[in-house]
């Protein structure tokens, strides 16, 4: 039967059930069922996988990424065809991206721009988190068109970034009070603008030009404090909170104490790969490209203890999420920065490493166990972004997006081998248990044996009925549903009922 799998041998696991020696069977995409061998029927011509010795998980979800995005006049070199494709050969299924509308910019113009692009190139499921960059009426009325008609439920919001995205308390307050009232979620970019911008002027002034410095201008405290204000805004306007890339024991201890204070369903808190497979010593290194490479913001930290610490939060529930931040910039973009730290382009890759991180740091080193594991990298992300239980379950109906992992194999990650576009990996040399030996997405086998297969633009392979499609001077502006499209004036319409588009 065409479009069908049949896995046998498995050893499912979801967030909190370990079921042996099943079978799943899946069908169009979906898994259909689920079972004991002997209770289910197989159906002629499935193609069947033996997954013997092998765990198999959902799908990673990775809530924090960056594909194509303009910082500061530069783009990041992972687009949502490199993105995509290097997620999913790290055994990630699905991401969500963040729209950032420039200051000033309509968010439904910014959404359309993100979706257009995110459309058009990636070969796995994506959803949005909209930032709020800016704030007034209009942004106000726009957040309720997103939730309503567009599918966001998350706004993100900039404590830092002063003058160009970050929002002042007041924002903050309304925006919060306007996201509850939406029943969104609120995000936060954790760390106090003000004191950053002073301190970047010191350390520039005293002759501190190099990447250190971007620690220094940024330490945790600075992140601490900014968490700890974000948590008491949420509990003043009652607005859900998810605090993104908790990078610093300090800012995670402000949600353990928050949550504990002011409800375990009001503050969540992400933490990245990054933060739990690397460390702020990168920023002494001798090589200034090496250092430079691994500026991100909120920045690793140099403090003992940070990777272990935040993988501990994550066992404890105090944090629920890993993300990765991928945000990823060549050589020659970071250079931007060589005789000023603060004009080195933030980002760092981990989209397709993040799942063998958490693996290595977290279940390999005895801290986690799978079913934690399919929590923080999977499940927790679908509950809290709405796509639970279509994504990060393997349950009768759900999207068939799973990974075979062998958690016996090891890879070594490496720049040499890895699936960005970027010429640097900040995981180099790291050997990690739990390999993602096969990949399906929706249904469709995109690693074989450790080998992308079928990843490619999703144009290529697929069928969208009921599209528009907006020309624009000889080139395909936008590609979508008639309900999400909207239609410019003075156009001229064909209409292609009954027809196919080639
Ligand atoms: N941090 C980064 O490192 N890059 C993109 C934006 C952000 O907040
Ligand atoms: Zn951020
Ligand atoms: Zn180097
Ligand atoms: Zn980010």
């Amino acid at each position: 039967m065409a479009n069908s799998l049949y896995i046998k041998n498995a050893r499912v696991v979801n967030y909190d059930s370990t079921l042996d020696n099943a079978v799943i069977l899946i069908e169009n995409g979906k898994i259909k069922s689920i079972g004991k061998e002997s209770e289910l029927e197989v159906p002629q011509n499935v193609q069947v996988i033996d997954a013997a010795g092998r765990y198999v998980l959902p799908g990673g979800i990775d809530p924090h990424t960056h594909f194509e995005m303009d910082f500061d006049g530069t783009v990041t070199v992972d687009d949502f065809y490199h993105g995509t494709r290097a997620a999913v050969a790290g055994g990630t299924t699905t991401i969500i991206d963040f729209i950032i509308p420039k200051k000033g910019e309509s968010l439904l113009n910014a959404y359309d721009d993100w979706r257009r692009r995110a459309n058009v190139k990636a070969v796995c499921d994506f959803g949005f988190h909209c930032a709020i960059s800016w704030w007034s009426p209009s942004v106000s009325e726009e957040m309720a068109i997103l939730c309503k008609e567009k599918g966001i439920s998350s706004f993100k919001m900039y404590m830092a970034y002063k003058g160009f995205l970050m929002l002042n308390d007041f924002e903050l307050f309304e925006a919060f009070e306007r996201i509850r009232d939406l029943g969104a979620l609120a995000q936060v970019h954790a760390e106090n603008g003000d004191i950053i911008a002073k301190n970047t002027e010191k350390l520039l002034k005293i002759g501190l030009t190099g990447p250190e410095g971007h620690q220094l201008s940024r330490t945790e405290d600075v992140e601490a404090e900014a968490t700890n204000r974000a948590c008491t805004i949420a509990n003043q306007t009652k607005c859900p909170l998810y605090v993104v890339h908790v990078m610093s024991i300090s800012a995670a201890e402000e949600i353990s104490r928050a949550r504990k204070q002011f409800g375990e369903n009001l503050i969540y808190g992400e933490t990245l790969a990054a933060a739990l497979g690397t460390d702020g010593n990168e920023y002494h290194d001798k090589c200034w490209h090496h250092a430079a490479a691994h500026v991100l913001s909120p920045p690793l930290r140099p403090r003992q203890g940070t990777k272990e610490t935040l993988m501990e939060m994550l066992a404890s529930n105090v944090l629920q999420s890993t993300g990765s931040d991928n945000c990823t910039f060549n050589k020659e973009q970071k250079e931007l920065g060589l005789k000023d730290f603060s004009k080195i382009p933030n980002g760092v890759n981990g989209v397709e490493d993040r799942m063998s991180v958490v693996w290595e740091k977290g279940v390999h080193a005895g801290k986690i166990d799978p079913q934690k594991f399919v929590a923080v990298t999977s499940t927790n992300a679908a509950k809290l972004f709405n796509v639970y239980p279509r994504k990060g379950a393997i349950a009768v109906g759900s999207d068939a997006d799973i990974v075979i992992w062998n958690h016996e194999a090891t890879r070594t990650i490496s720049a040499k081998t890895h699936h960005h576009a970027c010429d640097f990996n900040i995981f180099e040399g790291m050997t990690c248990h739990g390999v993602p030996e096969m990949v399906i997405v929706n249904g469709k086998i995109c690693v074989d044996k450790n080998k992308v297969e079928n990843a490619r633009v999703v144009n290529y392979d697929s069928t969208l009925d009921n599209a528009v499609i907006l020309i624009e001077n000889g080139t395909i502006k936008s590609i979508g549903k008639e309900s999400e499209l909207e239609v410019p004036q003075n156009v001229q319409v064909i209409d292609a009922a009954g027809r196919y588009v080639l």
